[in-house]
Formats: structure tokens, sequence, C-alpha cells
């Protein structure tokens, strides 16, 4: 019942089972695996697909022979295994020269290296199959605001934005780009802390309705937000194009854990959400195994990821039938139509007679909420003893 199989959708970057347990502390803790071998730990596990950055899979000095030869094994692996490939995106934070950013970089040559090194990103992604292109500005942030004008940042961001939106356009890539919000890490300050940001920002865009969002739960909790309630929001734009699942302790450092892990009812209410509205995207889990992990114990962290939102989405469908707690919902969400009169968009009558209604507002402030009732049944479904 909480097999993973393909029609969920399940999905992994290639720098998630690959991760090989560095950190800023400690020196790789596994052996790195080829993207051909991650390919097939994947497989082995039950997801259905992958995704990576440029440079996961080519190196960044690569000859264009070695690149071809590295394309050409990597598709073989997907047609032996049929793992497929959703999703790509460039790594624009890890060489030195994007120290200092990239679209957003102070310097002219940096900004235009990052938009040659995307284009040719989009390309590679492209001829292996993804439709959808993740854009995470991890450097693109400040230590201090002495360095970079904030406004200045954003305009360029948005100058390579609209760039790449043409370039996907003439090449006739269909991508639908998605931004990835992160407050600080590696950075002290990011630009566009969060999903909400990045949502406000895509409607000053050329093509606004080419661009959407990857909300990261990490990336909220860090930020010590509710991350069911800015995917939300993003839902309810039409600009959930991807994202990313993993979990964290609350205002801590970028912690990456196993999907549940941390905080099972926030996870609970998400994935109740996501099948709920009936989200038919990618369900990635951008997140890594503990560095006390050796490779079958990294193969459990991916299976318990996908156990983990299986379980959770059984849970949804008992929420959603049990008749105690729906009977409770419906009481609370109860309308005897009687301010129907005053409600929907504006008139002037309306305005008039909403003005002169006389409301029982003591009455009203006594009515019961049984809110815990409520919440205690879900603590319960979650616990098992339902
Ligand atoms: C992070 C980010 C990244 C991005 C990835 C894809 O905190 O490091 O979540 O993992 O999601 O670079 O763009
Ligand atoms: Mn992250
Ligand atoms: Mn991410």
């Amino acid at each position: 019942m909480y097999t993973p199989k393909p029609e969920h959708k399940f999905t992994f970057g290639l720098w998630t089972v690959g991760n090989v347990g560095r950190d800023p502390f400690g020196a790789p803790v596994r052996e790195g695996l080829s993207p051909v071998q991650l390919v097939h730990l994947l497989a082995e596990v039950g997801a259905y697909g992958v995704n990576f950055h440029d440079n996961d899979l080519v190196p960044i000095d690569a000859t264009p022979a070695e690149r071809d030869k590295i394309v050409a094994e990597f598709k073989k692996a997907l047609d032996d295994t049929g793992i497929v490939v959703p999703m790509a995106t460039t790594n624009l934070f890890y060489d030195p020269v994007f120290r200092d950013g990239a679209f957003t970089s102070n310097d002219p040559k940096v900004r235009a290296y990052a938009l040659q090194k995307t284009m040719r990103a989009m390309d590679l992604g492209a001829e292996l199959g993804a439709k959808v292109y993740v854009f995470w500005g991890g450097r693109e942030g400040v230590e201090s605001d002495a360095t970079k004008n904030p406004v200045d940042a954003i305009k360029r961001m948005r100058e390579a934005l609209n760039f790449l939106c043409e370039y996907n356009l003439a090449q006739g890539y269909g991508y639908k780009f998605a931004l990835e919000a992160k407050p600080n890490e590696p950075r002290s300050d990011i630009y566009f802390p969060t999903t909400g940001a990045m949502l406000g920002f895509i409607a000053t865009l050329d093509h606004p309705e080419m661009v959407g969002v990857n909300p990261e739960v990490a990336h909220e909790h860090m930020a010590g937000l509710n991350f069911m309630h800015a995917v939300a929001q993003a839902w309810e734009a039409g600009k959930l194009f991807h994202i990313d699942l993993n979990d964290q302790k609350f205002n801590r450092y970028d912690q990456d854990f196993r999907f549940g892990a941390e905080n099972i009812k926030a996870a609970f209410f998400l994935v109740k959400f996501l099948e709920d509205v009936g989200y038919d995207g990618s369900r990635h889990f951008d997140a890594h195994a503990y560095r006390t992990s050796d490779i079958e114990d990294v193969k459990a962290f991916a299976l318990g990821c996908m156990r983990t939102y299986l379980i959770l989405k059984e849970k949804a469908r008992q929420f959603n039938e049990d008749e105690e707690i729906q009977a409770l919902l419906a009481e609370i969400n109860a309308d005897d139509g009687s301010m129907d009169a005053f409600t929907g968009p504006y008139t002037a009558d309306k305005a008039a007679a909403l003005k002169a209604y006389t409301f029982d507002r003591t009455a009203m402030g006594k009515r019961g909420l049984p809110y815990e009732k409520l919440d205690q049944l879900v603590v319960e479904l979650l616990l098992g003893v339902r």
C-alpha cells in the first residue's frame, strides 16, 4: 500500500541521493556514485524521476566530446530503468566565479557568464526531456549591504529572467520556470527570501505566465514560516510549478532532512493540501541522508521520504472520510444564508443595508468553536489510534 510507483511522481535530484556527506566541518563520508549508478539506485527504490544541475551530470570543464559521451551513457541508464527527467537546473553557486552571485553579481562579465551557462544547461535539460526549469539563486545575496544595491539586484534578476524566457520561446523548449526562494545560506542574506517575495516579483516579468515557484519546506521553516500557507498561495495564483520536499527544525541552518522527519503535523497538512487540490506535478525530494549513513541507509532515506508521503496521503483520505471530523467541519463552516444579502460584489444598496443592520455582537463572540476537539482528532489520527 505504501510502495512508491511511477504514478506518484516521486523524484530526486542527482545531488540528493548522491550527497557524499560533506559539511562545513567535515570531509565526505560516502563514495560518490556516478549519475548512471544513481539512476539505477533511484529505480531500485521505486522513484519516478531524476533531476539535475548541469554540473551534477557534466563537469564544468568537460569538453564537448566528453559531454556527449556522458549524456549518451545517462540516456541509456534512463532507457534501461524507465526513470524520466522532469526538471533541470543550473549550478550557479559552486564555482568561485559565482562567489558574489550570478545574475545579480556586481560584475557584468559574471552576469553574462551566468546567462551563457544557463542557456547551455537549458539545452542539456531539454535534450533529456525536462519540462520544468528551476532557478535557485543560492548566491544571489550579500554579506554586507554596503556591497550591493538591492534595487539593482532586483533589476538584474528581472533582466536575466526576461532574457531567458525569450530564449525558451526562441528555442521552443516549452519550459515552465520555477523560482525557488531561500532566506539565507550560503549567503548571509539572499534576495527574494520567501515564496511570497517570488510571487510578487513574477508579476513584474515580461512573461509572467511562463514563471512560477518551486517552494521548499526547509526554506520557509528556516524563516519560521508556515510552508503549507506559502504553497497554498502559490497554488491559488496558478504558480505551483514544482515543489521541494524535505524537513528541518525551525529557524536552524539548512538541514535537508528526510521528508516528515521533524514536523509530522505540518507534513500531513501539506500532503493533504497537495492531494486535495489535485497538484499533479513532481513530488521532488530535495533532501539528503544523515552524514552517518552508508549507501544502504541512503536507500532507506529515499524510501522513507516516499513512504511517509504515501502514509500521509492515506491519513488525508481518512481525514476526509472521518464522520466525526467532517461533522465538526460542517458545524464550523455552517452558513444559514442570513448574510447572503450583504456578501459578494459591492453595490451601493448592499453597503447601505449592511451599514444599517444590527448584529448581536455579544452572541457572535460567544459562539462555541470546537477547535481543540478537532485538532485532537487529527493528532489521534496521526498517532494511529483512530
Ligand atoms: C539548497 C537548495 C538547492 C536547490 C537546487 C535546485 O538549499 O541547496 O534547496 O538544493 O533546490 O540547487 O535548484
Ligand atoms: Mn534547500
Ligand atoms: Mn531546493
